[in-house]
């Protein structure tokens, strides 16, 4: 039977991060991941970092083409009741964020680790886990219509939040907290100048807009849709014109549109599993997780597990201690609850929540406060730019 030290379930940028890290110490690691090498490379999904993941991707050496294409926001704009609010967020929280597409974060991990010789395993059928309440477990999948199996001395459950690991646990062991919100985004992918230098989210009766972007000739822009709503009702110049309905006209004025790269709908959803380990199983990312995209958190959180998950498993292998995998879980999720409730407020405040106006006057007078106090703003540049790690 083959053997390694970690098996990690699933090639998303989780699966892929842990591996380098622990790659570059020495640790021996199989990936195996259900969708193709093409398919998860192609996948149209976050495109801001906060500056811890940063780092992180720079220890983990996967940054030369991150430091040579990002951009760097110092800021952001609030627009609401015809008003534009700049939320400085350098000056505010002493940080700024990075414009860096997940498409070509994927697209560098892959690359590192193809570059480094571990095994991945694409296309990998009817993954099993077993026995990680033993010190043996065990992983299994077909291959070319053949089964096969692995031993290994931990799992890494890094399959996103449709994955199988999580699903593994028996129920009695694991607890689900979830909201599940009444809207979803509609997201449009072009190859158009963005509208403005830094990225606009915004209030609208008609419902939340956000202005983001990949690059500076490639924009992304998403609308606050039904949950119902089905992509082909959606043509471009629907949706066009129902961004510029929710922009304030100062920002509708530096508006391009051009055809669609692609365009898809996104439920939003809040979700977390406790605890985050079962014996020698370990979740980390969407696999034990979910925030709605507002605040931006989702790839932030998955690095920030990575990060606490592969610093416990380097000391296990170097010092012979356990020490840090026991308190994986309470670590982690200590800080995925600030995002979950910051991702959970910065929803609240920006979209259409009901018919009811007064939901809608409370959002007015609230972003109408937050234009005026200091105080206000810290708190979201704070969250906004990524809690400190302890
Ligand atoms: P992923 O990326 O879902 O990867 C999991 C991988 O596991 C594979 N898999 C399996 N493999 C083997 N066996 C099985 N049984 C398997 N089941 C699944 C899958 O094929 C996949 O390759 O999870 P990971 O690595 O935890 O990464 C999480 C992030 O992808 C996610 O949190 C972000 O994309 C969320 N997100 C954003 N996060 C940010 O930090 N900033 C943003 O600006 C941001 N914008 C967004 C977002 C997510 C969005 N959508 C589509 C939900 C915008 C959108 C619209
Ligand atoms: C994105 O560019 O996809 C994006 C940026 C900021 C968010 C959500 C999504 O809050």
């Amino acid at each position: 039977m083959q053997r390694t030290q970690v098996a990690i379930i699933g090639a998303g940028p989780a699966g892929l991060l842990l591996g380098q890290l622990l790659h570059r110490q020495g640790i021996d690691t199989v990936v195996l991941e259900k969708h193709s090498r093409g398919y998860v490379e192609a996948r149209i999904r976050a495109g801001l970092l906060e500056q811890g993941t940063v780092d992180l991707l720079h220890e983990a050496g996967v940054a030369e083409r991150l430091e040579r294409e990002k951009l760097v926001h110092a800021g952001l704009e609030l627009a609401f009741a015809g008003r534009l609010l700049r939320v400085d967020l350098q000056e505010l929280a002493g940080e700024v964020v990075t414009i860096y597409g997940q498409t070509e974060l994927q697209k560098d991990l892959g690359d590192a680790r193809a570059a480094s010789g571990a095994a991945t395993v694409y296309e990998a059928g009817q993954v099993t886990i077993h026995d990680f309440d033993s010190s043996r477990p065990r992983v299994g999948w077909t291959q070319d219509g053949v089964r096969r199996e692995l031993e290994c001395d931990f799992i890494a459950g890094c399959d996103g939040f449709h994955g199988v690991c999580r699903a593994s646990v028996p129920a009695g062991a694991i607890r689900q907290h979830e909201r599940v919100y009444p809207f979803g985004w509609l997201g449009l992918l072009a190859d158009v100048p963005p509208l403005a230098d830094e990225l606009v989210y915004a209030n609208h009766e008609r419902g939340f807009a956000l202005c983001s972007m990949r690059s500076r000739s490639r924009s992304r822009y998403y609308l606050q849709c039904t949950p119902t709503d089905r992509v082909e009702e959606w043509s471009d110049a629907r949706f066009w014109e129902e961004l510029a309905r929710r922009l304030p006209p100062e920002r509708v004025r530096g508006l391009v549109t051009g055809p669609s790269l692609e365009k898809s709908i996104a439920p939003l959803r809040s979700f977390v599993v406790e605890p985050l380990r079962f014996g020698r199983l370990f979740l980390a990312g969407d696999a034990a997780h979910i925030v709605p995209p507002t605040g931006a958190k989702g790839l932030n959180l998955a690095a920030a597990d990575v990060r606490l998950l592969s610093r416990a498993l380097i000391e296990y292998y170097s010092d012979n201690s356990g020490a840090l995998l026991e308190e994986y879980s309470a670590r982690a999720l200590r800080r995925v609850w600030q995002a979950t409730r910051f991702s959970w407020w910065f929803t609240t405040l920006m979209h259409r929540l009901d018919e009811d106006p007064f939901s809608h006057k409370l959002q007015l007078a609230e972003l109408d406060w937050l234009a005026g106090s200091r105080a206000g703003r810290v708190a979201l540049a704070e969250n906004y730019v990524g809690l400190p790690f302890d």
